[in-house]
């Protein structure tokens, strides 16, 4: 089985990998601010790829618990300079976090390959796009999908997010997206009980087979809410999250901190290939 589009092409089960996280926005959770600047943003994805980043996501609007979206024509302002300025000097692949199919086209044109929705395909021209650019799709179980609500606690919210993603990646494949072009995420810290996030870091239900896992617990709430530490100090709480999320069967892990992502995630995917362990 592979992750792969036109331009890239990630083999699965043979090793977890690591998406560096660009947040070209002034509010971010953990780093906004810091590369808002587009020289900032692009010297960011260069050093995260020497860290070890297989892929870059770059994202131009914070998502956070109750963001006020940025209209596309602003969060196209800040992504294009970035893309611009990242043409020939990648040799990773680059995803676009963005749920506007009029920046999603643009952004394929202007370079990448990928398209990360949060909202896991609401508009449905995503599916559209990403088949006529044979481009990546990451469909993420959103904070809205009222399937949730009726979960209070941990129990089957594997199965209610798994069902939700297998009819996104259906509808996606209706409109000609190949399996090997979809990838499915959890949404961790989207819309869900402290529990349920934590529920779902170790949860086999919730991933559908035949598609590519993508896992997105990097210095979210989730990871220090037994230990409260500022955002810039959750490398810890974040190392265990994604360590549970390999056993759970994770592909890909969306990151802030390259190097110490990537240094854990070799140690697990090493046990767990000697040992032959699994859940
Ligand atoms: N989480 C965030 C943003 N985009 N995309 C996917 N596929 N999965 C996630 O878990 C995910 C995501 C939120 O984190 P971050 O980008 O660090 O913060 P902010 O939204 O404040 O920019």
């Amino acid at each position: 089985m592979q992750f792969s589009g036109d331009g890239f092409s990630f083999p699965l089960g043979e090793k977890t990998y690591i998406m560096g996280i660009v947040n070209v926005t002034p509010d971010s959770f953990s780093d906004g601010g810091r590369y808002l600047d587009p020289e900032r943003a692009v010297a960011h994805a260069l050093r995260l790829q020497q860290e070890g980043a297989d892929l870059i996501d770059i994202g131009a609007q914070s998502t956070r618990p109750g963001f006020t979206p940025v209209p596309s024509a602003q969060e196209w302002e800040r992504l294009r300079p970035v893309l611009e300025g990242l043409s020939g000097k990648l040799s990773v692949p680059v995803s676009v976090d963005t749920f506007y199919p009029d920046v999603a086209e643009k952004a394929l044109k202007a370079g990448a390959h990928i398209l990360n929705d949060i909202t896991g395909g609401k508009e449905e021209a995503m599916f559209t796009i990403a088949a006529r650019c044979q481009a990546g799709l990451i469909l993420m179980h959103p904070g809205d999908a009222a399937d949730t609500a009726q979960y209070a606690g941990s129990r089957d919210i594997g199965q209610a997010v798994h069902d939700f993603l297998l009819a996104a990646a259906e509808k996606a494949l209706a409109a000609g997206v190949k399996p090997e072009q979809i990838c499915l995420d959890p949404g961790i810290g989207f819309g869900k009980t402290m529990e349920q996030n934590r529920a779902l870091l170790l949860s086999k239900a919730a991933r559908v087979e035949g598609y590519a896992y993508l896992v997105g617990a990097s210095r979210k709430r989730v990871t220090v809410d037994a230990c409260p530490a500022p955002p810039d100090q959750r490398v810890g709480g974040t190392v265990a999250a994604h360590t549970l999320a390999q056993l759970a069967g994770a592909d890909i892990l969306r990151v802030h901190d390259v190097f110490e992502a990537a240094q854990a995630a070799r140690l697990t995917d090493a046990v767990l290939r000697e040992t032959g362990f699994s859940l």
